[in-house]
C-alpha cells in the first residue's frame, strides 16, 4: 500500500455525481423544467449550446453505471435528486414515476452493497417557483422544506446520509449576481438575499430530514482557500471580503449562529438595507450538522479590483470588488485551476481552527480535475495527470486528518464525465470516460488507480 496514503479503518471512500449533470430523459415521466433547462436552451448561455437534454442517459442506464460503482469497490455512492421530478413545478403532491426513479435507484445501490448518499438541491430549481421570485423568495425556502419532507419520508428508510444543499455559493452568487449559471441573474440584493433563503431552506430540510429519523443530514459548501497576490493592504482587504462571500456567509450562520462580523465591510448599504433576515433564522440554520461536506478544487489568489460603483450587481459579485490572479509555477487542469494540494490541507487545518469543537465531522463531498485525457489505438484512457491530481490530493487530506481534522470520507468528483454546467460537455471530469455518440463508458487509468487504493485499505 505504499504509494497509497493510509486512512484509518472505517473511512468511506465514494464517488460522486448530479442529477442534471448525468440524467438526461429531461421529459420523461412527469419531470417538470428546471431552470438549468431554461438556461441551457436559451442561446449563448453554455458553450456549444450544449444541454443536459440526454447528458448521459443515467436515467436509463443506471444499472450499468451501478455495476461500475460496483466493480469500482466504494463503499458509497453521492447523487443528487432532481426536484423537478418529485414536484414538477415545485410545489404540491408528489410525481409518483419521479419518486419511483430513486426509489429504484437506491435499491439497486443498497443490492450491490454500496451506501446512498442523497444531496436534495444539485441546482436544478423548478422553474415554476423561479418564476415567482426564485431562491430572492422566501416562499421557495419554504417549498424546499416541503420537497424534502416528501422525499425524506419516502427514502429516508434506506439512504443513511443526506445532504442539503450542493454549494450553495454557486446558487446565491454565480446565479444571481454573476450570472454565470442558472437563472443568470446579474443583481446586488438579489444575491444575498438568495444566500439567505437558501440558508433558510437548508434549515427546514434539516426538520424535515430528522422528522423523518434519518441516519445522518448535513450541507455541502465548496469553501475556498484564499490567498492574498500581495501584502498591500488593497489585497488583504479583497481577501477579507472574497472570505467573507464565500466562506463567512455560510460557515458563520451554520456553524457560529451568528452573520458575519464582515459582511457591513464587504457590501455595504446591500445588506443593511435589506429585509430578508427574521427573527428565529439563526437558530434554524445553525441546528447541529452530523457532518458537513465539503468540497475542494484550487485555491484562489485574490488581488484588490477597482469597484464599479454604477453597478449594484457587481457589487456582491465575484469578479468585482477581487479579482482571481494567476497562480505561479504550478500546472494548471483542463478548468485552468491551478493544481496547489497543500492548500487543501491549510483550507481544513484553518477551518479547524476558527471553529475548533464547533466543526463537526467532515465528508469531503467532491474532489477530482477536469484533464484533456488522451484515448489510445486500443480505446484506453490515459489520464495520468487526473491520478497524480487525486494521488496529492488524498496525500493533502490525509495530512489535515494528521494535524487533527476528523475527516470521515472522500467522494471523488466525478464518477462519470458529465455536464460541466455553462462549459457544456467539452471539460470532462470523470474517472470514467462518457462517448456521448455512443452512451459508452469507458473506466480511465484513474479509475483503475483508485479501485487499487480502496482495495489497498481493505485487504
Ligand atoms: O461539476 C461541478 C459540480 O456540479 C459542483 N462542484 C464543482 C464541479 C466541477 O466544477
Amino acid at each position: 500500500m505504499s504509494e497509497f496514503p493510509a486512512f484509518p479503518p472505517g473511512f468511506v471512500f465514494g464517488a460522486a455525481t448530479a442529477s442534471y449533470q448525468i440524467e438526461g430523459a429531461a421529459q420523461e415521466d412527469g419531470r417538470g423544467p428546471s431552470i438549468w433547462d431554461t438556461y441551457s436552451h436559451t442561446p449563448g448561455r453554455t458553450d456549444g449550446g450544449d444541454t443536459g437534454d440526454v447528458a448521459c442517459d443515467h436515467y436509463h442506464r443506471y444499472p450499468e453505471d451501478i455495476a461500475l460503482l460496483r466493480d469500482l469497490g466504494v463503499e458509497s455512492y453521492r447523487f443528487s435528486i432532481a426536484w423537478p421530478r418529485i414536484q414538477p413545478d415545485g410545489s404540491g403532491p408528489a410525481n409518483q414515476k419521479g419518486l419511483d426513479f430513486y426509489s429504484r435507484l437506491v435499491d439497486s445501490l443498497l443490492e450491490a452493497g454500496i451506501e446512498p448518499a442523497a444531496t436534495l438541491y444539485h441546482w436544478d430549481l423548478p422553474q415554476a417557483l423561479e418564476d415567482r421570485g426564485g431562491w430572492r423568495v422566501r416562499e421557495t425556502a419554504e417549498r424546499f422544506g416541503e420537497y424534502a419532507s416528501i422525499v425524506a419520508e419516502h427514502l429516508g428508510d434506506r439512504v443513511p446520509r443526506w445532504i442539503t444543499l450542493n454549494e450553495p455559493w454557486c446558487s446565491a452568487f454565480l446565479g444571481y449576481s454573476v450570472g454565470r449559471h442558472a437563472p443568470g441573474a446579474k443583481e446586488g440584493t438579489g444575491a444575498l438575499a438568495a444566500a439567505h433563503h437558501l440558508l433558510v431552506g437548508h434549515g427546514l430540510a434539516m426538520n424535515a430530514l430528522r422528522a423523518a429519523g434519518v441516519r445522518e443530514a448535513g450541507i455541502t459548501l465548496n469553501l475556498d482557500r484564499n490567498v492574498p497576490a500581495t501584502e498591500s493592504d488593497a489585497d488583504l482587504a479583497a481577501v477579507v471580503r472574497a472570505d467573507t462571500q464565500h466562506n463567512l456567509v455560510w460557515t458563520e450562520p451554520i456553524l457560529a449562529g451568528r452573520y458575519p462580523a464582515t459582511d457591513e465591510e464587504t457590501w455595504g448599504e446591500l445588506i443593511t438595507a435589506q429585509d430578508f433576515r427574521r427573527e428565529g433564522d439563526l437558530e434554524l440554520i445553525s441546528q447541529p450538522l452530523d457532518f458537513l461536506g465539503i468540497n475542494y478544487y484550487r485555491p484562489i489568489v485574490v488581488a484588490a479590483a477597482p469597484y464599479r460603483e454604477a453597478d449594484p450587481a457587481l457589487r456582491v459579485a465575484t469578479d468585482n470588488r477581487y479579482t482571481e490572479t494567476e497562480y505561479p509555477g504550478v500546472r494548471r487542469t483542463a478548468m485552468g485551476w491551478p493544481v496547489v494540494p497543500e492548500s487543501f490541507t491549510d483550507l481544513l487545518t484553518a477551518l479547524k481552527r476558527t471553529y475548533g469543537d464547533a466543526l463537526p465531522p467532515v465528508h469531503i463531498t467532491e474532489n477530482g480535475s477536469a484533464e484533456f485525457d488522451t484515448v489510445g489505438p486500443d480505446g484506453a484512457v490515459r489520464d495520468a495527470d487526473r491520478v497524480s491530481y487525486l494521488q496529492s490530493h488524498l496525500t493533502a487530506l490525509k495530512a489535515a486528518m494528521d494535524a487533527g481534522v476528523d475527516v470521515r470520507g472522500y467522494y471523488v468528483w466525478s464518477l462519470l464525465d458529465n455536464f460541466e454546467w455553462a462549459l457544456g460537455y467539452a471539460k470532462r471530469f470523470g474517472i470514467i470516460r462518457v462517448d456521448y455518440d455512443t452512451q459508452e463508458r469507458t473506466p480511465k487509468d484513474s479509475y483503475r488507480w483508485y479501485q487499487q487504493l480502496i482495495a489497498a485499505h481493505r485487504s
